[in-house]
């Protein structure tokens, strides 16, 4: 084993892989025998059996593992000696779904790989079902974490992702009676091959325990923190390895442990569920992800959770930052800033900017202003949302119980803030100064609570939100004070997703057509694809993109059958929406069209219309009531749908269980509609539009996010677009908006929602749909439901007469691909380079 791995070694450091059939097959053979432990029994293996092919799953990564390591500490070694700066990317979510196809396809060894497993009787894209999803994050700001690592490396930055290493992900969906279950995640519970346990760079974590002033010879005083209580933290290191580049990074995710494992005092007298308390209040820190998306969670845990991730990886940075550059003094404050940039993904990581001043000032001797300017200079930040209640504001009185220490230092950020900056651009306007302070003084029940987001805006150099309307909603909407003060700061970063896996890896026919297309490798240089468009209107290749459109979707209806039991025709239109569920997103919307098309069915069985699948795919947070109503309703009324003989299955409506990345790269290629259909203003940006997109299918959305961009590139001949824009929503909102003027006014929308008053969709339990009439009538119709649905179903008929034209059709499809360039994360990462980061790449040659 060991001269293998020293062949294969010397043969990594670049992008090239030599790693041929037999070695492989060795490798994989060793790894089952030796490292696994055989499963071959009386020289028998059932090939079929779910246990031998995670064995070989298993195997494989393993001995896959043995070139991604190289290639890390390669990597890593290039990295120190050219110096150059990092990225450390600190984000409490990561969406990164399965790891082996990616990283098979991003070093070029899927095809020798997919040979090897032939050989010994299994199919490469069957054991990659055995991978658990590395669901470590909610939604679209975790995904979006995971794509940026992809891009990082594939593009040979510099760049750590730092996180937790949750125990459970994202909790597992399933629906009982149409209702969603929640169970939880499991996805190491027999070990990841992916990960690398880093025992030396373990960190110990002070929190709680009270400060004192001590009096200093010099007649000033110093603020001393004994802390109450110790957390350790301890690094697993997930390679992330790019694409046909020489670099593979690290994702480094914190686990939560106690100082001591266990009280042996209490052991030995017998108290075996004490001697282990330390241990369960200390693991709980990293026992789960929160699933709340776009809401702030507000629990203690959750903020000791935040500060956690923080402080082991702000030392983290100071521990390499020290291991190749020496001593870090206020002399070196300059050089640090030049090697280091910290990126916040939302304001989740902000106390990293306590953390790191702390650091500064009590443990390496900083004056403030060294350490504030440093401070300055490392860190931006990025935001995801403008929905107020996922704006997150801590209490003080949290801040003073979990981090004394780092309160002190906030309130004295704020006073020079405040001070100096707000005052010599509004002198004594202490409305200026209330609204801009850090410390929101009170609203209700008059608590005084930290605004995450101010303070990340005031120490940040660059904050940016991720498409352009959204960005300028930051400035008019979000900061405009802020954007007065300091006009450069707020900037656009348009999102972007990686096509290695969202087109490369998970539609492989697609794939293969762009290759003997394009004379270029396009899944680096996407914009490639825009010459595509020269064939948008051949008919042969119409028809080589319409076959491959067909053959995902054929494979997606035997998925849906095997998960829900339904059968639908891969000849109708595949209608999808996928995305965690929530009211702005108005999956409702959708839902409501889908009942007044039944209704009308109903009426008129000859009504023209093509045969329409509507596939829904979201998982709702556990507490959000009306979300899960929601779910439970498109169930209910699917089983209507889909039962009812009288429609001649020209409707059909189904929710996939347990929707998740490895679940979406199984729908997107297979989609020929893409629903993007927030309320205007709402959705920061969107990423499951681009990747819809980028596999033909075509966009009906409002003019929202990442959508207006999307309609910039392919032209308005090729989307379809519906609703209010922004300045019709604030106008509305401005007006006086009343939903229930749209109930008596349009006709279909009254039996709509009456319908769901009675016990149609739920046969003897009238009512149980009624919470949605309710939110939409009495309950104001937050998000505009309502005032967009005509607009919605009007866009809908002529989506559904467009498909009928197949030429038509086609053109537009291939259009999408054609011009999704612009959407490839790698972009994205070379905007955040040249505006935000300022790195220079290292590659092997
Ligand atoms: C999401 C936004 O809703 C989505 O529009 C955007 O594309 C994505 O971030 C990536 O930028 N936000 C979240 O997932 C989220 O949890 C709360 O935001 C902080």
């Amino acid at each position: 084993m060991v001269t293998i791995t020293k062949n294969i070694n010397s043969n990594t450091s670049s992008n090239k892989n030599t790693l041929d059939s037999a070695m492989l097959k060795v490798r994989i053979e060793h790894h089952l025998s030796h490292t696994l432990g055989d499963i071959i029994i009386n020289n028998v293996i059932d090939k079929q059996c779910t246990e031998t092919k995670k064995a070989y799953w298993h195997a494989t990564s393993l001995a896959l593992n043995e070139v991604i390591t190289e290639k890390l500490n390669q990597s890593q070694l290039r990295q120190s000696q050219s110096a150059c700066k990092s990225v450390n990317y600190l984000s409490l979510e990561y969406l990164m779904g399965r790891l082996l196809s990616n990283n098979l396809h991003n070093l070029d060894l899927y095809t020798i790989t997919e040979k090897v497993l032939k050989s010994l009787g299994f199919e490469l894209a069957d054991l990659c079902e055995q991978g658990a999803d590395l669901a470590l994050g909610n939604g679209g700001l975790g995904r979006l974490a995971a794509c940026f690592l992809d891009s990082l490396a594939t593009l040979d930055y510099n760049a750590m992702g730092y996180g937790i290493h949750y125990q459970h992900g994202l909790f597992k969906q399933h629906f009982a009676d149409g209702h969603q279950v929640e169970t939880p995640d499991m996805w190491r519970e027999f070990g990841s091959p992916w990960e690398i346990c880093r025992p030396e760079s373990t960190q110990l974590i002070p929190l709680y325990g009270h400060i004192e002033e001590v009096p200093q010879a010099d007649g000033s005083t110093e603020t001393k923190w004994t802390a109450g209580k110790t957390l350790k933290g301890v690094p697993y290191d997930i390679p992330i390895v790019g694409y046909n580049s020489s670099t593979v990074n690290a994702l480094r995710l914190w686990q939560c442990r106690a100082d001591s494992a266990f009280d042996w005092d209490k052991f030995n007298n017998g108290d075996y569920l004490m001697a282990l308390e330390q241990q369960v209040h200390a693991e709980i820190v990293s026992k789960v992800l929160y699933p709340n998306d776009e809401h702030a969670a507000g629990q203690e845990l959750r903020f000791i959770q935040q500060y956690f991730f923080c402080a082991c990886s702000v030392r983290d940075i100071i521990k390499r930052y020290q291991a190749q550059y020496g001593a870090l003094t206020p002399a070196q404050s300059e050089h640090f800033s030049s090697k280091v940039a910290i990126q916040l993904n939302d304001t989740h990581p902000t106390i990293a900017i306590l953390e790191l001043m702390r650091l500064l000032l009590d443990e390496f001797q900083f004056q403030w202003q060294d350490a504030w300017q440093l401070a300055r200079k490392v860190f931006a930040y990025t935001n995801h949302t403008l929905l107020p209640e996922a704006l997150e504001k801590w209490p003080v009185k949290l801040f003073e119980r979990v981090l004394p220490r780092h309160l002190t230092i906030l309130y004295r950020i704020n006073e020079a803030f405040l001070n100096e900056e707000v005052n010599a651009m509004w002198p004594n306007n202490d409305n200026m100064r209330r609204a801009l302070s850090i410390i929101d003084e009170g609203g209700e029940g008059n608590e005084r609570k930290v605004r995450m987001a101010h303070l990340c805006v005031i120490a940040s150099h660059k904050v940016n939100g991720v498409a352009q309307v959204h960005s300028d909603l930051v400035k008019s909407d979000l900061f405009p004070e802020f954007n007065q003060l300091w006009p450069k700061k707020l900037t656009n970063v348009t999102n972007g997703i990686t096509p290695r896996r969202w087109l490369k890896a998970c539609n492989p026919l697609l794939s293969a057509l762009l290759d003997s297309e394009i004379n270029a490798d396009w899944a680096k240089e996407l914009t490639q694809l825009s010459l595509l468009s020269n064939k948008a209107d051949n008919a042969d290749f119409q028809q080589q993109f319409m076959q491959i459109k067909h053959q995902n979707k054929v494979a997606l209806t035997k998925e849906i059958k095997a998960l829900t039991g339904i059968t639908v025709s891969p000849d109708a239109i595949f209608d999808v929406q996928i995305k965690r569920l929530h009211e702005y997103k108005r999956q409702h919307l959708n839902l409501l069209h889908i009942i007044a098309l039944y209704r009308r069915l109903l009426a008129d069985p000859a009504m023209e219309m093509y045969p329409q699948v509507f596939i829904f795919g979201a998982k709702a947070a556990p507490g959000y009531k009306l979300a899960k109503d929601i779910i439970f309703a498109i169930n209910k009324v699917a089983d209507k749908i889909n039962n009812d003989t009288r429609i001649h299955d020209k409707l059909k409506v189904v929710f996939l269980p347990n929707y998740r990345v490895s679940l979406a790269e199984k729908i997107i290629p297979a989609a020929d509609v893409s629903e993007q259909i927030s309320t205007a203003g709402k959705e920061a940006s969107g990423t499951g539009n681009m990747k819809l997109a980028l596999n033909g299918a075509v966009t009906i959305g409002t003019l929202d996010g990442a959508n207006i961009e999307i309609a910039e590139e392919v032209g308005n001949d090729n989307i379809f677009i519906c609703g209010l824009t922004v300045d019709e929503v604030k106008a509305l909102d401005q007006n006086g908006y009343n939903p229930t003027d749209y109930y008596h006014n349009n006709e279909e929308i009254k039996a709509c929602l009456d319908w769901l008053d009675s016990d149609y969709f739920t046969p003897g339990h009238a009512g149980a749909l009624s919470p949605i009439k309710e939110s939409l009538l009495a309950g104001g119709d937050p998000y505009k439901v309502l005032a967009d649905f005509q607009s919605y179903s009007d866009a809908q008929n002529k989506l559904n007469v467009a498909y009928q034209d197949k030429k038509r059709w086609a053109r537009m499809a291939i259009l999408n691909t054609a011009l999704m360039g612009k959407f490839n994360s790698d972009r994205s990462i070379e905007d955040y380079i040249a505006n935000i980061w300022q790195l220079t790449p290292v590659s092997a040659n």
